[in-house]
């Protein structure tokens, strides 16, 4: 009688042990999941119908290198369709600058709570890359984490998209003339990710992902609007490409219920000569924008 309890205790020790085990090594599976706990993690946002605006216009002060023509001969095609194919990465009209990508990089909302803390459903429509003649259109987009992109060729030759990101899946993937969309997701924050084509070397663009959807990207006047922002005090950081990663401007601005927030940001010659004794300007930086809005 005896000996058979102890047996049974023994049973029970072994099988305690084994269940920890196995909920231990269920954790460290979790853990190596983190995109997939990212998207479901926490409540999602709910609008409280008193969101706002960030707005403002994109300038580029100074003269704008000239656009450069793109010798496309690698692909006669790509000729044909597109005879003044020219370099995108600075494209100013009267002193504005376009595919500026504007966005929301950290901040609280007025109810104490961290944006970057806060889940966003991710929208159900897909995000479009058209490739057409031989470039992409637009240069400069935006995604939500886990949201669709659909890339689409238009021409009537072969593209192969491969964006290079850091944090996400990098992949490249042909694409023959006529053949249909091919829909992509990241699942990964990330500004930004270069895309290129493997056909066509001179063929670039950017993907900015990011797990909430405040961002926006300069139009051709450089006017910009992000809508549906709760409201708040936030860090608002524009992005213009260039070598190596990119130049970024950051400003905050606080939000009011049912109001508007401007973000006006400069980017050139001018700009970029105010803006180098950055450090001693620091101090400024601690005092918000009092009376902007
Ligand atoms: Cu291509």
């Amino acid at each position: 009688m005896f000996k058979q309890m102890k047996v049974w205790l023994v049973l029970t020790t072994i099988f305690s042990l084994v269940a920890l085990v196995s909920s231990c090594n269920k954790t460290a599976t979790n853990e190596g999941a983190a995109p997939t706990n990212d998207a479901t993690a926490g409540e999602t946002y709910k609008s409280t119908g008193k969101e706002g605006t960030v707005t403002g216009v994109v300038a580029y002060t100074g003269t704008p290198p000239a656009p450069k023509k793109i010798d496309a001969s690698a692909d006669p095609v790509c000729g044909q369709q597109n005879p003044n194919l020219s370099t995108e990465d600075t494209v100013v009209k009267d002193g504005k600058l376009a595919n500026a990508f504007v966005y929301i990089k950290d901040g609280t909302t007025a109810d104490g709570k961290k944006i970057t803390a806060i889940t966003f459903a991710t929208p159900t429509d897909a995000v479009t890359l058209n490739q057409k003649g031989c470039h992409y259109v637009p240069h400069v987009l935006g995604v939500q984490t886990n949201q669709k992109l659909k890339i689409v060729n238009s021409d009537p030759t072969q593209h192969n998209i491969h964006p290079t990101p850091k944090v996400n899946q990098e992949w490249n993937q042909t694409q023959p003339n006529g053949a249909p969309p091919i829909e992509k997701a990241f699942t990964r924050a990330e500004i930004l990710i270069p895309v290129k084509c493997n056909q066509h070397p001179w063929m670039n663009s950017y993907i900015g992902v990011l797990k909430h959807p405040f961002y926006a990207v300069s139009a051709e006047d450089g006017s910009y609007t992000i809508k549906g922002v709760p409201p708040g005090t936030y860090t608002v950081v524009a992005w213009h490409e260039g070598r190596p990663t990119g130049t970024e401007k950051t400003m905050q601005v606080t939000v009011p219920a049912n109001g508007s927030a401007k973000a006006d940001f400069a980017f050139g010659e001018a700009a970029a000569a105010a803006g180098k004794p950055s450090l001693e300007m620091m101090p400024a930086l601690d005092v918000p924008m009092i009376g902007r809005h």
